[in-house]
């Protein structure tokens, strides 16, 4: 290569407009839809690869000397062929087949393929034209009458050869430009541009055939037709009902409505159901006028929450809470704890011994020795000291203590969490509870000589009461006492 300081600088051949040169700029291909072309008008499809140079001057590139260019190809989409045609496949000649044969009139349309691949003879007014890899040619025949006046300018090319147009985007739910702004529509679609999607069964509940046999259900419905409700009820996420709240399905919806003794809160038809006094009889046998909530400065009064800062004392259904532990009520224990020497002795560690001023009385070597505390035989969460009363009684509240450090006993016990049980008839008792009826755990002591006072948040009538250790250190020793009154 040789330059000079006064001539252009050589241009290089980077590109080929819809295309790609190839073997290091000796060939090139062209992208679908366009077919290689020599610039001077013929086709060059069959070019001879590695033919090809850089025009340095014009960076274009040329083969075979002649400058080339990818020019789209006639009908490697449906094509339309105006007025009195015939077209034959070729192959007819050897394989009739009615369907390759099309006979056109005066006005009419056809629309027809012609790849690049195919030979296809066309025949308007018996003149022939051939398509030969996508470009129409004209064919020369005996029998060519004179008169008619297909123009073939354009190199062969067959004038009327040329895609349908239609506008962009103009056949929907994918169909396909068939002639001049006509669309050949898929099934389930109508209309001239296949714009309306078809569902059968039809959609149902309001839903909307929003593409061919897919409907748009509204919220709340679901199947191919959108003929299912959903039970929304059915799981808790596809709800949103309060907690406190009962759901009911509807057809396309649910509704929710608060449970008894909760009412709407806002307005918000059971989304927020708020607790009432109504609520609080879940406790017991409580009289809701005086209870308080968790909250411990809501006071229930004539069916109303009031936040009050006021001492609960004496709102109670006790006006004194009197020790209901005593000479008139009987103790008894699940089991208790014994010293192998005294095989029969109960009272060291019996029910006796539960009782919140028991003292410890002697050594433990003796057989008169008293522990002054319940324990139990056995330590897991099924022992409990009962007391049973002689009558029914309000209880307010619970005491207890745990087992102090003495002559006889180096380490301190004591229960860390009960379990409060209570019985009308001493037969079947019941769990003390939270208003929503979960199980509400005492915290009971923190070592072996205090005393821990639980009040109750809502009395309770009972004539048994059980404690229930869930929770202790080192073992199950306690005493206990229960507050309330007659
Ligand atoms: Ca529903």
């Amino acid at each position: 290569m040789s330059t000079t300081e006064s001539s252009p600088s050589p241009k290089k051949c980077t590109k080929i407009e819809n295309g790609l040169i190839t073997d290091r700029g000796k060939s090139f291909t062209c992208n679908a839809d366009y077919k290689p072309s020599f610039k001077n008008g013929m086709d060059a499809i069959l070019y001879a690869r590695y033919s090809c140079t850089c025009n340095q001057k014009t960076g274009r590139l040329q083969c075979m000397g002649t400058e080339v260019e990818c020019k789209p190809i006639g009908c490697t989409i449906p094509a339309n062929v105006q007025q009195g045609m015939t077209l034959f496949d070729p192959k007819e000649r050897r394989t009739i087949s009615a369907a390759n044969r099309y006979e056109i009139h005066h006005g009419q349309f056809l629309t027809f393929t012609c790849e690049p691949s195919d030979v296809f003879y066309f025949e308007p007014n018996r003149r022939m034209f051939e398509c030969v890899k996508g470009s129409w040619f004209s064919k020369k025949r005996s029998n060519v009458s004179n008169g008619d006046s297909w123009d073939f300018g354009n190199n062969g090319s067959f004038p009327e050869c040329r895609k349908v147009i239609c506008p962009a985007d103009y056949c929907k739910f994918g169909g396909h430009c068939h002639r001049d702004n006509e669309c050949l529509c898929p099934a389930q679609t109508s209309g001239k541009q296949c714009e309306t999607p078809l569902c059968s069964p039809e959609c149902k509940n309001n839903g909307t055939c929003e593409s061919p046999d897919t409907c748009h259900c509204l919220d709340g419905f679901y199947g191919v037709g959108c003929e299912n409700d959903i039970d929304e009820c059915r799981k808790s996420d596809q709800n949103d009902c309060h907690h406190f709240s009962n759901c009911t399905n509807t057809p396309g919806s649910y509704t929710c409505k608060c449970i008894e003794g909760y009412v709407d809160h806002g307005g918000n038809n059971g989304r927020k159901c708020a607790e009432t006094c109504e609520a609080l009889p879940t406790y017991g046998n409580c009289d809701a006028a005086y209870c308080r909530d968790k909250k411990k400065n809501h006071v229930c009064t004539q069916g109303q929450w009031t936040v009050t800062n006021l001492c609960l004392k004496g709102k109670r259904e006790c006006s004194t809470n009197e020790s209901l532990v005593n000479e008139d009520s009987t103790l008894s224990v699940s089991s208790q704890y014994y010293d192998p020497m005294f095989l029969n002795e109960t009272e060291m560690f019996g029910a006796d011994q539960g009782r919140l001023n028991s003292k410890e009385k002697g050594t433990s070597s003796d057989i008169s020795f008293r522990a002054g505390i319940w324990a139990s035989a056995f330590t897991d969460k099924n022992q409990h000291i009962q007391v049973k009363f002689t009558v029914p009684k309000t209880i307010t509240g619970i005491e207890t203590r745990g087992r102090p450090v003495t002559v006889n006993q180096e380490i301190p016990q004591w229960v860390e969490e009960y379990r409060l049980m209570y019985s009308k008839d001493c037969v079947t008792f019941n769990n003390y509870t939270h208003t929503d009826g979960s199980e509400m755990k005492f915290s009971a002591n923190v070592d072996g000589n205090s005393l821990k006072h639980n009040p109750l948040p809502c009395p309770v009538v009972a004539q048994c009461v059980r404690v229930n250790p869930t929770r202790w250190n080192g073992y199950i020793s306690m005493a206990f006492d229960i507050n309330g009154c007659d």
